[in-house]
């Protein structure tokens, strides 16, 4: 298939011949036909007032290049950019704030319909945020760990709770730069005061701010997403799942998941198991429910419940192409509004549940915490009833991969001592010895403009054999899951020697599944767990390890990348850079950065140049820690398919790295 109208996945490759043979459009065919414009898609377009737009190009030097204003390229690509973190920011924070709200409903006793699952998680974060949890009700310690995080969306100076949760060198980084966050709220303000026309205009001072609203997303609103999230569902331990299109069943009522915030979904996963709902699906000729997930959604799920998933962003529209979808029920973020319009040609309903994200042609059911049971029956009797109108054959196929999902900070802590003895050693000590060669977060999106999920299989099988134990989040996630790739035989069939051995030891898969896109911030919380174990850096920065994005699109993604950045994790990002109109820009993303935080934000197109950065980064990590560098009398970078003038190039234009 041609690469621009296939994904990387086989059996979503099938499906796409048949859609294409009979006429029906997805996403990689529009990708193919509408040409990113290449001004804006450099950041070189100003869209900050009416005068303009004014679109930045020409054979000026970039400080000389602006627009009628006066505002140079760097400024404006500085200014886009930092209008994309605030996006991303935005959004997993007001994710964030809804699932503290409903923490808050919980402590209240305003809603029957949830409770608090893990008391023990609750009492650990109380711990982190100095309330006293011992001898006291548990729903007092609820409402004022609740209360609590919602000072980090009101409070106007001072710093982020979670801020304390950083390794202290980490810390004195961002106040000796300035860019501890006071509250989400205020920075994501911030950030579009700043950039709307003629406040800021120094790159530096823009991207600064960035830094800062990245910040207030990872370690603010994806944080407290991720920990309210376990208080109230349950902190995630492996679970066997299953992936790909062959998890919809023929004789079922077929009900998706897609979307992010998982308090609707939680509700959805009980009710299709009562016996009065399975009995309502039987009356309209099916077996019973079958319950899929999408997106960061399904990862939510997948990894409480074992719930399937049918995989990330661009898989939603081949979904529908199956024909056997009764109902898909949406609710924030990286939802297709294509959806609608396909769901047209079959029978398939789209529900949308938020009132934050509605679309024409869709059902709408408002969700509401409060009576939150009697909404999901709703919906599974939409999907009920709809398995009678199934007319339009779609392009089912059968096969679907076993996956294993639900590595948590706290199960990766366990299962490397047990209850008594749980500790991050036997992780820092593999390190040590080389026998695992860094750590890699495999993040980031599916994107129709390159081969969908391709990347993410590429680079993933590349970096364990080289040795690279992976965690995986959000798309990338699912990626890897549709792929086959997050079962433990991985290791035996692709990962290096080293890698293999230590998965081998514990029992798991070379690649961990660790949650949603919200759930990268166990990423910082594991990282800050083996600075402070010893051994390695006794900082986030200077550690054997790479945040990566292959295929990333969502402002999301890049709210992430500087949060890693900030927190010290170089990154590398695929596809066209947002900021490559400016030279300024990017050197202050890569050099400036590395230089105050020992991260630095790369965007490579190429797959192979990507990994081998990846792999520069980790091994000059490992030489500054004077790590052992060797693997059998000689360099592990030697397996990298590169030829001699493409590493050259990767080296020289990282030389101002060297050197920490
Ligand atoms: O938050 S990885 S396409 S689904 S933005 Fe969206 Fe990207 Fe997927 Fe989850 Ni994250």
């Amino acid at each position: 298939m041609d690469i621009k109208h296939g994904s990387g996945n086989i059996e979503a490759n099938e499906i796409l011949k048949w859609a294409y043979e009979h006429g029906l459009e997805t996403s990689f065919q529009r990708a193919s036909k509408i040409k990113q414009c290449p001004i804006g898609s450099s950041g070189a377009c100003c869209r900050a007032c009416n005068v303009g737009p004014c679109r930045l190009v020409g054979k000026k030097d970039e400080e000389e290049l602006t627009g009628v204003c006066g505002a140079n390229l760097p400024t404006v690509v500085s200014r886009n950019f930092l209008r994309m973190i605030a996006g991303g920011t935005a959004a997993h924070s007001d994710h964030a704030r809804d699932m503290v709200l409903t923490l808050l409903a919980v402590a209240r006793k305003e809603t029957k319909d949830f409770e608090i699952k893990d008391v023990k998680k609750l009492f650990r974060v109380a711990g982190i945020l100095d309330i006293n949890y011992e001898g006291r009700a548990i729903h007092d310690v609820a409402h004022d760990v609740a209360m609590m995080f919602l000072q980090d969306f009101q409070r106007q100076n001072g710093e982020l709770n979670y801020i304390k949760r950083a390794p202290k060198p980490t810390q004195e980084r961002w106040r000796k730069w300035g860019i501890i966050p006071r509250n989400i709220d205020r920075e994501v303000c911030e950030a579009m005061h700043r950039t709307s026309v003629g406040v800021d205009h120094e790159p530096e001072n823009l991207l600064m701010h960035g830094l800062r609203t990245a910040l207030a997303d990872g370690w603010g609103g994806s944080m407290i997403s991720t920990d309210v999230t376990d208080i109230l569902f349950g902190t995630p331990y492996p679970m066997k799942a299953e992936a790909s299109f062959g998890i919809f069943k023929e004789d079922e009522v077929n009900l998706v998941v897609h979307g992010h915030e998982p308090t609707l979904s939680e509700k959805i996963v009980e009710v299709v198991e009562e016996k009065e709902m399975i009995e309502y699906a039987k009356s309209k000729g099916a077996k019973g429910i079958n319950l899929g997930g999408m997106c960061c959604t399904a990862n939510e799920i997948l990894m409480r419940h074992g719930i399937p998933t049918a995989g990330g962003f661009t898989n939603q529209e081949i979904g529908i192409l199956t024909g056997i979808i009764d109902a898909i029920t949406v609710d924030v973020q990286c939802i297709m509004p294509a959806i609608v319009e396909l769901s047209k040609r079959f029978h398939t309903k789209i529900i949308t549940t938020s009132a934050k994200g509605k679309m024409a042609g869709a059902i709408h059911i408002q969700y509401d915490e409060h009576r939150a049971k009697e909404i999901a029956r709703q919906i599974v009797r939409i999907a009920c009833d709809n398995y009678v109108n199934r007319k339009t054959k779609g392009s089912h196929i059968t096969k679907k991969y076993p996956m294993i999902g639900g590595f948590s900070h706290e199960y990766i802590e366990y299962m490397q001592g047990g209850k008594f003895r749980a500790s991050f050693r036997p992780l820092n000590d593999a390190i040590i010895s080389g026998r695992i060669r860094g750590v890699v977060g495999l993040a980031g999106c599916d994107n129709p403009r390159v081969q969908s999920t391709g990347l993410h299989k590429h680079i993933a099988l590349e970096l364990i054999k080289n040795d690279v134990l992976i965690v995986s989040t959000g798309c990338g996630s699912a990626a890897c899951g549709t792929a086959g790739y997050l079962i433990p035989e991985m290791a035996l069939e692709s990962a290096g020697p080293g890698l293999r051995e230590v998965c081998e030891a514990i029992g798991i898969p070379p690649i961990l599944h660790l949650g949603a896109c919200v759930d990268n911030s166990r990423i910082l919380t594991i990282l800050s767990a083996m600075a402070e174990e010893g051994g390695l850096s006794n900082e986030i920065g200077g550690m054997p390890g790479v945040g990566i994005a292959p295929e990333w699109m969502s402002e999301k993604a890049i709210a992430i990348g500087c949060y890693f950045v900030a927190s010290g994790v170089p990154v590398v990002f695929g596809g066209e850079s947002p900021v490559g109109a400016s030279k300024e820009v990017a050197k202050l993303l890569t050099d400036v950065c590395f230089e105050r935080f020992k991260g630095a934000f790369h965007f490579e197109p190429d797959p192979d140049k990507m990994i081998s950065l990846t792999l520069m980064y980790i091994d000059m990590a490992r030489d500054a820690l004077k790590l052992r560098r060797y693997e059998k009398g000689k360099y592990a970078t030697d397996r990298i398919l590169m030829d001699m003038a493409a590493r050259r190039e990767i080296e020289r234009a990282a030389k101002p790295h060297i050197g920490f």
